[in-house]
Formats: structure tokens, sequence, C-alpha cells
């Protein structure tokens, strides 16, 4: 870490250079401090400039030092020493100025940003609050709406809408360093502006903090932070500067130890790990600059569309003009409703359309870097697809297969170089999902896996690197889900009762809604398949449900009926019938919520180990990314392996332990035992 300073002439030049993100570490607020006292004694300088060298202005407070007690200089007296300068101290930003950058940024008398800039206070999105005056200086320079918008959002703004709003005081065009200081010298002479510390709190229309809790509270649903951080910037309208200061920043201290806190930090590097794989450091990735997909059903569809929105051009190949043609309609109704919603415009729609080639001849792949296989589940299909593909792409051209539960070794033999090809499991609307399981065959070489995380990153993706088992990573668990959802049924539980308790525990949808909406018959198909392959799979009820043509919504009744028109589940006199008969001679047990979720959600983690142990998955904390950002896990439960340790995995190891004697659920295997000697997955896997 260093903090430079340079003179302009009248105007000294603050450089921090922190790497990678300019974080507020305990040396850069020190530095800080004491760049503030050497330059208000210098009678020679009349402004200073704080700028960042890097990738970014400073992004916010080091999340490294939130397990720790804080060290002085604290961040709200570093912000209160630049206010307080003699100096007028402009912010020039660049990058992102987030959470304590932000922070540091409205101690600055000014703010200049370049166009490209963004700014926000995204610190909910860790489980906290602002803790260095966001809160309290935001309402008193942008007002109380926009500032409730921002605080609790934790969504950042762009550089035009903060100059709209007044967060930044102009758009520096060209250098930022020189336009900068361009803006320095033009205020040098300026009086020093109010601090925003003491400027007066904008008046709020009546019901304003009532309605605002509202809103948020229906966002927010189990998340603390949000309602906190209103609860803050309705403080500092309230009440003093310094009062409200002192209340923001207890907020923060308590938020900051929190069960939820801990769980987001640590979703928070997962996702920034994910992309790099200690395994494959020093490997280069094949470059890839177009793509293709096989098949134009709703999944490629929307590989196609993701490889679209991520820049490459698409070819998209179908077995004849006419399915061309449906594949092609397809896309452009992804693109059609992202222009409906305001998420495009019909010229950038048009562009992406523009750049999908449609056809039904495979010599169109002769140059193609990458080919992606979606077309239906079946063995002998995908082969003679990668059959073909062999013959007329380039022999270092990678070729994948969307397949969610066939064997990838086995779609595999037949095609020539096979170190090329992988899995590449993309989640169903496969533009929206950010999950890809990146699965690797017994040839994958280490190169075309490199390819695949690179390909992630290309397309904004969270990759998370699969062995080959039945269902990978995240089908493989669910389907656990569903067996245990449906072993509660036959021991007592109704299928709503199911339903809400996994809502309250923080999924959008119970196991039998999510049913219902994606339709029975998925899972009945792949039921048929591993019966075929001489496994007993267990869904008594769900069988007699498909047997009696209940597929869900589509069909007008799944595991609820459903009023034509009306996608409200009421519960089914016919559902109930056939659990009762399925129950017969079964015990029946008292279930209430928190008795669902863990008859549910610690199979899950049980699963999920023996995924560990097998190697399928390498790291617990891939787990909790599949399941957050393919399965709606919630977030701030910080995945299933998270969610485990944070209660005591001796603790879940009792409770399986419970559930087995009673017949609800698999006993414990070995490497959760092990696990929990040592309380972290890290025993079995990092
Ligand atoms: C806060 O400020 C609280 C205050 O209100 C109160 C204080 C009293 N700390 O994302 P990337 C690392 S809360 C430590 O891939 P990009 C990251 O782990 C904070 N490390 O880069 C990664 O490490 P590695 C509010 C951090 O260019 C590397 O930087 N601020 C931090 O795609 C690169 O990260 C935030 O929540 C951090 N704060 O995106 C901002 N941030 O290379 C969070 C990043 O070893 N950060 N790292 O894997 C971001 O949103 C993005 O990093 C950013 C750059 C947009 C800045």
């Amino acid at each position: 870490m260093t903090v430079t300073i340079a003179r302009e002439n009248a105007i000294a030049v603050v450089t921090v250079d922190n790497p990678p993100v300019n974080a507020l570490s305990q040396a850069l607020r020190q530095a800080l401090v004491e760049a503030v006292a050497e330059l208000d004694a210098d009678a020679a300088v009349k402004a200073v400039v704080l700028i960042c060298a890097g990738r970014t202005f400073i992004a916010g407070a080091d999340v490294n030092e939130f397990g720790k007690p804080p060290q002085p200089p604290l961040l709200p007296d570093v912000v209160a020493t630049i206010e307080g300068a003699k100096k007028p101290w402009v912010a020039a930003i660049h990058g992102s100025a987030l959470g304590g950058g932000l922070e540091v940024a409205l101690g600055c008398a000014y703010r200049v940003a370049v166009a490209s800039a963004s700014l926000g206070l995204p610190e909910v999105k860790l489980g906290i609050i602002p803790g260095a005056g966001g809160t309290v200086r935001l309402l008193r320079l942008i007002g109380s709406a926009a500032a409730v918008d921002l605080v609790t959002s934790g969504s950042p703004v762009g550089a035009t809408k903060a100059e709209g709003l007044g967060l930044i005081d102009a758009i520096v065009d060209g250098d930022l360093r020189a336009g900068a200081i361009g803006f320095a010298n033009g205020i040098a002479e300026k009086s020093l502006p109010q601090p925003i510390s003491s400027r007066a709190v904008p008046a709020v229309e009546p019901g304003f903090w009532e309605n605002a809790e509202k809103a948020v509270a229906a966002k927010a649903k189990r998340e603390v932070a949000p309602l906190r951080a209103l609860a803050s910037v309705r403080k500092a309208s309230e009440t003093d500067f310094s009062d409200a200061m002192a209340f923001e920043r207890e907020t923060f201290l308590a938020l900051r130890g929190s069960e939820q806190a801990a769980a987001l930090r640590h979703v928070f590097f997962a996702e920034r790990a994910a992309p790099r794989p200690p395994e494959l450091a020093g490997i280069t990735p094949r470059d890839i600059r177009s793509a293709a997909v096989v098949g134009g059903g709703t999944m490629g569809a929307g590989i196609a569309a993701a490889l679209r929105d991520a820049g490459l051009p698409v070819v998209l190949i179908e077995r004849d003009a006419t399915a061309v043609e449906r594949g092609l309609a397809n896309i452009r109704a992804i693109y059609d409703g992202s222009v409906k919603r305001g998420r495009l415009t019909q010229e950038a729609a048009d562009q992406r359309m523009a750049g999908v080639t449609g056809g039904d001849n495979y010599g169109l792949l002769a140059d193609t870097d990458l080919v992606i296989e979606a077309v239906f589940e079946d063995l002998a299909v995908k082969r003679a697809v990668f059959e073909k593909l062999s013959s007329v792409c380039r022999p270092d051209a990678v070729l994948a297969t969307n397949t969610s539960y066939l064997d990838p070794n086995a779609i595999s033999e037949g095609v020539s170089h096979p170190e090329r090809f992988l899995g590449l499991h993309f989640f169903s609307p496969a533009h929206v999902m950010k999950l890809l399981e990146i699965v690797l065959t017994e040839a994958t070489s280490p190169e075309v896996l490199a390819t695949g995380f690179a390909l992630a990153r290309q397309l904004g993706k969270i990759p998370v690197r699969a062995g080959i088992c039945d269902g990978f990573i995240g089908n493989r668990i669910l389907k656990v889900t569903r067996a245990q959802a449906e072993r509660l049924l036959l021991s007592g539980a109704t299928p709503s009762a199911i339903d809400a308790a996994m809502r309250a525990f923080g999924l959008p949808m119970g196991p039998f809604e999510a049913q219902d909406l994606g339709g029975l018959d998925i899972a009945a198909f792949q039921r048929k398949a591993a019966r075929e392959r001489g496994e007993i799979p267990f869904a008594p009820v769900a069988e007699r449900l498909c047997a009696l043509g209940r597929f869900g919504q589509k069909t007008g009744g799944g595991w609820y009926d459903y009023q034509p028109g009306d996608r409200a589940p009421k519960p089914s006199e016919t559902v109930a019938t056939v659990i009762a008969e399925e129950a017969t001679g079964r015990p029946q047990h008292a279930w209430d919520e928190a008795s669902i979720a863990d008859a549910i959600i610690l199979p899950m983690v049980n699963e999920a180990t023996r995924i560990l142990e097998e190697r399928v998955a390498l790291r617990s904390a891939d787990i909790d990314l599949v399941k957050i950002h393919g399965y709606g896990f919630p977030r701030w439960r910080g995945g299933p392996m998270h969610y485990a340790e944070a209660r005591g995995l001796a603790e879940v190891v009792a409770v399986l332990d419970r559930l087995a004697a009673e017949g609800l659920a698999d006993p414990p295997c070995e490497g959760l035992r092990q696990a929990a000697q040592g309380d972290s997955f890290a025993a079995i896997a990092g």
C-alpha cells in the first residue's frame, strides 16, 4: 500500500495505491489522516485531489478486516478529518466508489468522476449497513428518497445518474487526473463549501418513512440489513448529526458480527474465488471468439442468448429449416421480452439478433471455436450430434454438452480429440441464471477445463467444477430434496405445510410449488431413465400423480389444484387421498416449520458431503454457490454447507441420526461424521 503526494502548482494530488481495489485497510486509513495534516500545514497548497491508482477508486472497507476488532484510526474519524481539512479535497473517481470509498468521497468538499464510474453503498449486500456516515451524510446531499433507494438496495448508480442526483459535482471527460486538477484550480480560490455533516436535513412528505418501511420489508423478507439501513437513514433525518452517527455506528458494529453478515461475506469471497480455481493457475485457456449451439429449444435458445449477450457471434444449428425458424423465434422471444421489460433497447435487441446465424448445415461450424450441444436428453441423439461435430469442426474447437442427467463420458465416446470435450451445464433460463456447472470427463484436458472457466467469466456466470455422477452437483442434491419432501408427506406433513416451511427458511418457493411450476413430467422422465439403469427412485406420490395426468400448473393440477387463469395453488383433495393411501401403516409425526426444514436441508447437506468425499465437488463453498445461484437457496444463509457449519456440524449429525432412527432420512455419511469432529468441511475438502 502506498499513498503518494505530488504537487501541481497549488494543487496537491494524493494518490492511493492499494491493490487490488484500494480497500481501506488500517494502513491506508492512517496514511489518509497523515496526508490531511501534512497538506493542511502546507501554505502553498490551495486544494487537494484524491485519486486512486489501478482499476478503481476506493471500493470500500477491507472486508478481510471484518472478522477482527476495528483498529484506529476508525473510518468515521478519517472521513471527519478529511471533511474538516482546511483545504478543499476533491475526490476524483474512476471504477467504483463503494461503501467506505463513497463515504470518504462524501467527506471531500467535491466529487468528480469519469462517465464510466459507479457509486454506491453496497453494505446491505454484505449483511451490514454503512459504518462511516454513509446513511447520515447521504440524505443531506441527495435527499431522503434517493438516499433510501441507494442505501437499502445496495445497488450502485452510474456517474450520469449520480450527477443528476447531486451526488457528484461534475463528470470529467478525458484524463481524470488532469480534469480533476482543472476542477480543483477552479474552486481553489473559493471559500470552502458547507460540510455535508452540517447541512440541513431535507423534509419528507407525511407517511414517507412508513411507506418506505413497508416497501423495504416486502423486498428484504428475512434479510435483516435493509430495514436496519432504512432505520439509520430515518434516524439521520430525525436527530442531530452526532446522535445519528452514533446510531449508525452501533448498528454497523452489531450487524458486522451477525450470522447473516458472516454468511454473506462467505458468499462474497466464494464468488470471487470461483472463477479462478487454484488447480488451474497458470493454465492458458483457448481463445473463444465464435460459438455455436446445436438445438434451438428453450435451453439452446437461452444459451445462444447468453453467448450473444457476451458479444460472441453465434450459429444456431437445427435439424431442418422449420426447426431453425422455431429456434430463431425462441431467441427472438427472449430479446422481445427484454425490450418489453425495458432491459434492452429495440436497437440493441436487433443488433443481438443480427449476430445469430441459423442453419441446418453442420458445415457452418467448420471454423467455430466452441460448440454447445443442447438437443433432446437421449444418448443416441447426442452421440449422433457429436459424431457430426467431430467430422466438421476444427480439431482444436471445444465441444460441449449441456446434458443435465446423461453421462458425459458416454456422450463423448467416439469424439475425435476427446480432450476438447466437456460438459457445460446451464440452468434455465440460461441467459438469466448465473450458475454454470463445468463438468469434466476422463479425457478433458486442463486447458479445455480452463476454457470453460474463462467462458463463464466472459458470460458473467458463476462457474463451478463438477465431476461426473447422476445429476452432477445441483440436481443430485435436488433429488434428495424431493425424496425428503415425499418422506415428510408420508409421515404426516402436508404439501402446503412443507412449502410454507421452506419459504419460511428463505427459499423463494417450496419443493411442491416448484414442481408444479416446472412440470412433474421432467422428474418422471428422469425416474424412468433411472429405473432403466436398475435404480429404485423414491417418489411414490409423484408417480401416482403423474399416472393421473397431474403434471402441474400446465395441466390444471399437480401437487395442488389450480383454477383456470389462476396460478394460486389450492390444496387438493385428490392429492390428500393419494398421500393418505401411500402413508397407510407408516408412523405419523407432528411437524413444525423448523423440523420440516431440518428434515429437508440436513439430508441435502449429507448428500453434499458425499459429493465432496467423491471429489465430484472440490470445495464446500462451490456447493454453496451451486445451490444459491442455481436453486434459489437464500444467499443470507450462505448456502447449505455454510449453514451447516454455522449451525454446528455435531448438531447436524445428531439431528440426522435422530431422523435416521425414525426412518426419515439416511444416517450421516462417514465424511460428515469426520467433518463434525473438526466442525468444518475443510477436513474433507477445501
Ligand atoms: C464497507 O465499505 C463498510 C463501510 O461502510 C464501513 C466501514 C467502517 N475488501 O470483484 P473482483 C478483492 S463494506 C477486500 O474480482 P472486479 C476480491 O476479493 C465494503 N477485498 O474485481 C478480489 O480478490 P482476489 C463495501 C476486496 O474488478 C479482488 O479484490 N464495498 C474487496 O470484478 C478483485 O475483486 C464492497 O462491497 C473489499 N472491499 O470488481 C465492494 N472488494 O483477487 C466489493 C474486492 O484475491 N467489491 N476485493 O480474488 C466489488 O464490488 C468489486 O470488487 C469491484 C471490482 C466492483 C470493486
